[in-house]
């Protein structure tokens, strides 16, 4: 009997892991028998965008936290497939920085042309899973969230795919009951425009934060001001926006600092990260971490330690995206296959160690960046994922961050050469403080119409 798998969530990870599967079946692999579930009506994960917040229009939770005009926040030669090429793709050369929809064309386009859609149980929920140890199968409870029809379904091997920038991290503040303004999370932002002419405080100082702000700014934002609990991010601001320490009071409209100074706002937007949870799970097999990139329990980041047939894909904090999703799901699979055998439990867990006290003693993004390279090239090391230049994708994080530090607002405008084909990026039409139009269509066909006031 072939081995039956599981994969909960159709996200980039739950999708790299039906093209693993794909890629060893066109090599001769006989195919698992799989089963996606999604509880969605489409795949992408963050990036099937949806205006709806709270609950979707199922009566879920809205999954995905991107917004209008999210332009990609890294090079996009930095998350490129190697077994799917934007040159193959797109046909032609484009920008190193695309919005939301671009990409979400490009993760659409390899899984479409795969064949693999079959596999995917759409508008289906899990809302429970039990681990037989006697029988060692997984027993997985979904519903229908449509119809609200129910089924049971068996699995030998079960992929947990769910994301883990879904569920908001909410800190509580002081007086913030009597704050008259509007006060949100950054998982519902879905826009800047209304914030024109506003006073904006935003909480955190991280990707979120800056690229709210930064949003907020090009729409026309009064004033961004970005308060930190641990240390300012220090980029060259436009002269509209400043860094606070961490907010102590409320006092109606008014803010008070931990440095004494104290401001007036219209909204407050909460960037204070997203929580792992994974409320399908029993407590033994659910992770519990703040957003690191190595959280603990996982056997080379995918495979739990205290069971070798449950997966977490993408569980990491991350640089690597799309790329890494698929290093650790081509692992995932020829782990299943038997094809990479387990060590012990007390090697995994040596493993794990070495990992994690390389983890805690980075200091800084550079650091940080060769940590992941050499996490995602041991995972290609041990499979026949396509290998790449990883020491310059590296490189091209590096180059990344200093433009960031150069030049907060026109860091996306910057062009990058592909590890893959080799192939140097185009210049984008139009700069991104100018570009109001976030469509494929505007994208791959000309300049933008409108010209902000904001521009540096
Ligand atoms: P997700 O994309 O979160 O997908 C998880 C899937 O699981 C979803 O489709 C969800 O509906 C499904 N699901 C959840 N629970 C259940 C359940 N119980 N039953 C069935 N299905 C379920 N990365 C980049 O590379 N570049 C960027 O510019 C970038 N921008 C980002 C911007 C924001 C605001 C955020 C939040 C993230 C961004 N990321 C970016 C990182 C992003 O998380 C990854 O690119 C990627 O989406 C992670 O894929 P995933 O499949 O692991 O998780
Ligand atoms: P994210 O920025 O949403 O990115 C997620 C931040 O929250 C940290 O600065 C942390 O501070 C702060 N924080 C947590 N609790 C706090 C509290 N009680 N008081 C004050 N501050 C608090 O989250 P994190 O985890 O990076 O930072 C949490 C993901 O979304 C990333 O992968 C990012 O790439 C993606 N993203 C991408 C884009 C684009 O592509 C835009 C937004 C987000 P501290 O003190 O712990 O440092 C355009």
């Amino acid at each position: 009997m072939s081995i039956r798998v599981g994969i909960i969530g159709a996200g980039p990870s739950g999708m790299a892991q039906l093209r693993a599967f794909e890629a060893a079946r066109k090599q001769g692999a006989a195919m698992p028998e799989i089963t996606c579930f999604e509880k969605q009506s489409d795949w992408g994960g963050q990036w099937n965008y949806s205006w709806h917040t709270g609950i979707d229009g199922a009566g879920e939770s809205a999954h995905s936290s991107m917004y209008r005009h999210l332009w990609s926040n890294g090079p996009k030669e930095c998350l490129e497939f190697a077994d799917y090429t934007f040159d193959e793709h797109f046909g032609r050369p484009i920008s190193s920085f695309p919005p939301r929809a671009v990409l979400f064309d490009y993760i659409s386009g390899r899984v479409e042309k795969s064949d693999v859609r079959k596999y995917v149980r759409f508008n289906t929920a899990v809302r429970w899973v039990n681990y037989d140890e006697a029988t060692e199968v997984f027993t997985v409870e979904s519903q229908n969230v449509k119809t609200g029809a129910s089924e049971t379904h068996v699995f030998d091997k079960l992929v947990v795919s769910t994301g883990h920038f879904s569920v908001p991290n909410i800190p509580e503040f002081e007086g913030i009951n009597t704050f008259p303004g509007e006060i949100m999370h950054a998982h519902d932002f879905r826009g800047a425009e209304r914030f024109a002419g506003k006073d904006l405080l935003m909480i955190g100082s991280s990707y979120s934060a800056e690229d709210i702000g930064m949003q907020a700014h090009k729409m026309g934002a009064a004033s961004v001001t970005l308060s930190y609990r641990s240390s300012p991010m220090g980029y060259d601001w436009p002269s509209s926006t400043v860094e606070r320490p961490l907010v102590t009071l409320f006092e109606g409209r008014t803010a008070q600092f931990s440095d004494g100074t104290s401001g007036e706002f219209d909204a407050v937007i909460l960037c204070t990260g997203y929580l792992h949870k994974y409320p399908f799970l029993p407590s033994t097999m659910t992770i519990s971490s703040s957003n690191v990139l190595y959280p603990g329990n996982l056997y080379k980041g995918v495979v739990w330690q205290q069971n070798t047939n449950l997966f977490y894909l993408g569980a990491q904090d991350q640089y690597y995206t799309f790329n890494m999703f698929d290093a650790q799901a081509w692992f995932a699979r020829d782990v299943m296959v038997g094809k990479i055998e387990i060590p012990t439990a007390e090697d995994r867990s040596a493993d794990i160690s070495r990992w994690l006290e390389r983890q805690n003693a980075l200091k800084g993004h550079d650091e940080e960046s060769d940590f992941q390279t050499d996490y995602v090239r041991e995972l290609i090391n041990a499979t026949d994922y396509p290998e790449f230049d990883l020491d310059s994708v590296n490189a091209l994080f590096k180059d990344w961050m200093r433009h960031k530090s150069e030049d907060i607002l026109g860091y996306r405008d910057q062009t990058h050469r592909s590890a893959i084909t080799g192939t140097m990026s185009e210049p984008h039409h139009t700069r991104w403080i100018n570009a109001m139009d976030d469509s494929l269509e505007r994208y791959l066909n000309g300049p933008s119409e409108n010209v902000n006031t904001n521009a540096m």
